[in-house]
Order: C-alpha cells, then sequence, then structure tokens
C-alpha cells in the first residue's frame, strides 16, 4: 500500500496501491469509535477517492485485530450530538452513511474484531462485507440512549429481514461472524490471517469488470428505497451517458454555434 502524503489525517489512514483505495479508521485504543473528526476525515477520504479516476474499489476498515468501529465516541457525547473541539455537537456520521451509499464505487468493509452500535450501521452500509473470523456484530443504541432510525433500522431490514432487524434492534445482541454470514449481514467469514487478502482479491475481481456498469448498479440499487433522491442518483447516469452521445452533443454544439439544432439525423428507436 501507497500512504497518501498529501493528507495530514489525526484519526485515519488514507493508503491506495492498485487502483484500490484503503480508508482505516484509526483509534483503536478506543476500538475504533468515531468522533466528528474522524468522520470530517473519513468524509474527505471517502471524497478524495470518489474523485480520484485511478480508483475504482474502496475498502474501509479500522486499525488492528479488535475491531472495525464501535460507533460514536461515548466520552465525547454532549447532549445534542457528538462534540467537537470546540464544544459543537454533530451527528455528522450521517453525512458519511449518505455519500457511501451513493458515491459511484463499490465500497467494502473489511471487518476484524467489532462492528457495534454506529460502526456497525457503517458496515452495512458498505457495498459488501468481509468479516474475518473473529468478527463480531451488533447494536448497542437502546442499551447506551441511541438509535439510527434511518438507514440503521430500514436497511438493515432489507438487509436481514424485519424480524431479525427488530431482534438486533431490540435486544442488543452480539453476533459471531458465523451467524452474520447465516443472517446475510456479511458477504463472506474468512480466516482473520487471510482477511486483507480475501478483500482484495474481491476488490481485484469488481475492477477488472466495467466500472459504467457497476456505477449504475449501485444507483439502480438504492433508486427503489431513496425515492427521488434515488431516481435523481439513477438518472444522473443516463445524463451523463447521453452527454457522451452526438445526439447529446448536438445541443451544446448548436447552442455554442449559434444555429438551431437538427435533431432530426438522429433515429427514434423502438
Ligand atoms: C466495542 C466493545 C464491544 C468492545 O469490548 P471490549 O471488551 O473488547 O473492549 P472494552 O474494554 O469495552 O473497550 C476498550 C476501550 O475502548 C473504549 C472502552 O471504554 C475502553 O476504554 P478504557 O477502559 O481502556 O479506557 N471504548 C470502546 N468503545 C467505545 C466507544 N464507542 N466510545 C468510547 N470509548 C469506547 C465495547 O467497548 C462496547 O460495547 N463499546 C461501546 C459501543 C457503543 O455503545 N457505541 C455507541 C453506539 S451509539 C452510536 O454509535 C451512534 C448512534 O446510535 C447514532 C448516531 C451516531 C452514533
Amino acid at each position: 500500500w501507497q500512504t497518501d502524503k498529501a493528507s495530514d489525517y489525526q484519526d485515519i489512514y488514507y493508503h491506495s496501491a492498485e487502483h484500490i483505495a484503503k480508508i482505516t479508521i484509526n483509534r483503536p485504543e478506543v476500538r475504533n469509535a468515531f468522533r466528528p473528526q474522524t468522520v470530517r476525515e473519513l468524509i474527505d477520504a471517502f471524497h478524495r477517492a470518489h474523485l480520484d479516476p485511478d480508483i475504482g474499489v474502496i475498502i474501509l476498515t479500522g486499525a488492528g485485530e479488535l475491531a472495525f468501529c464501535s460507533g460514536g465516541d461515548q466520552r465525547i457525547r454532549g447532549e445534542a450530538g457528538y462534540q467537537d473541539d470546540i464544544g459543537v455537537e454533530h451527528l455528522n456520521v450521517l453525512e458519511l452513511q449518505r455519500q457511501i451509499r451513493t458515491l459511484p464505487k463499490p465500497v467494502v468493509a473489511m471487518v476484524a474484531g467489532y462492528a457495534i452500535g454506529g460502526g456497525h450501521v457503517l458496515h452495512l452500509i458498505c457495498d459488501l462485507t468481509i468479516a474475518a473470523d473473529n468478527a463480531r456484530f451488533g447494536q448497542t443504541g437502546p442499551k447506551v440512549g441511541s438509535f439510527d432510525g434511518g438507514f440503521g433500522a430500514g436497511l438493515m431490514a432489507r438487509t436481514v429481514g424485519l424480524k431479525k432487524a427488530k431482534e438486533i434492534w431490540f435486544l442488543c445482541r452480539q453476533y459471531d461472524a458465523a451467524e452474520a454470514l447465516a443472517m446475510g449481514l456479511v458477504n463472506t467469514v474468512v480466516p482473520l490471517a487471510e482477511l486483507e487478502t480475501e478483500t482484495v482479491a474481491w476488490c481485484r475481481q469488481m475492477n477488472r469488470l466495467s466500472p459504467t456498469a457497476l456505477r449504475v448498479l449501485k444507483s439502480s440499487f438504492n433508486a427503489d428505497t431513496d425515492g427521488l433522491a434515488g431516481i435523481q442518483e439513477l438518472a444522473g447516469n443516463a445524463t451523463a451517458l447521453f452527454y457522451t452521445t452526438a445526439e447529446g452533443q448536438e445541443g451544446r454544439n448548436a447552442f455554442l454555434e449559434k444555429r438551431a439544432p437538427d435533431f432530426q439525423q438522429f433515429p427514434r428507436r423502438p
């Protein structure tokens, strides 16, 4: 992996290799819990990977073998969110969730150890999850006075079914990797020592496929759940593809050349 020297992140790492970006939450002393700064840096890193034409697939992971992420840092939880350095309270992880969901490249959660609370929702939001055999999953919200009724509830129900999703939230149990696989919460489970090799193999396989097909498919999976925002995402791909056609370009050219557009030259296909 190459370290990104341009960034001066405190809470995360950004690495890249072979058209893969690897974004790592680096707060192992708190099981990779996030604070507002962590989330701000993650948003910046995902933005970077999104815009980099050399990157096809993104991995999200946690430093060390004990945790992927344990959710919001409870030590700095104030009365209306998680406090930053100047005392402003945030729930900016919700913005990060939307970003991971809508950025047009596959995002793979690489989970060793705990994916708990808001950290569990982060892996859920990722397109695929590769789990090590020591991974443990669960929500804690009702135990610690919190909940995620957005994607945390709705996407969970779509992923594992309504009954199981309610069990996960209502009982706050933890599930091991085999149980997570059985309920469709993860894509595969591998020995801890093989976690990164296997994850990279999945990423390489996706990178050999058509980026446009993957892009449109990702937005298609969102379209039926995300209402007009989902349709906007899917339709944006249609617009971008239309821009690449001679028919789309005729409209732009005619405007720039101050003439009437000639759309008659294009077929009206059945
Ligand atoms: C993650 C888990 C299950 C790990 O257990 P274990 O036994 O392996 O470790 P331990 O001893 O609990 O944790 C090690 C150190 O990490 C800190 C602990 O306090 C401990 O610190 P020291 O005693 O060594 O000083 N730590 C762990 N998680 C932390 C956290 N989230 N914030 C701050 N410090 C944390 C176990 O630690 C656990 O259950 N952690 C809490 C999980 C949790 O409840 N997360 C918040 C859920 S709410 C949320 O994330 C959220 C939301 O619901 C809606 C919007 C946004 C966020």
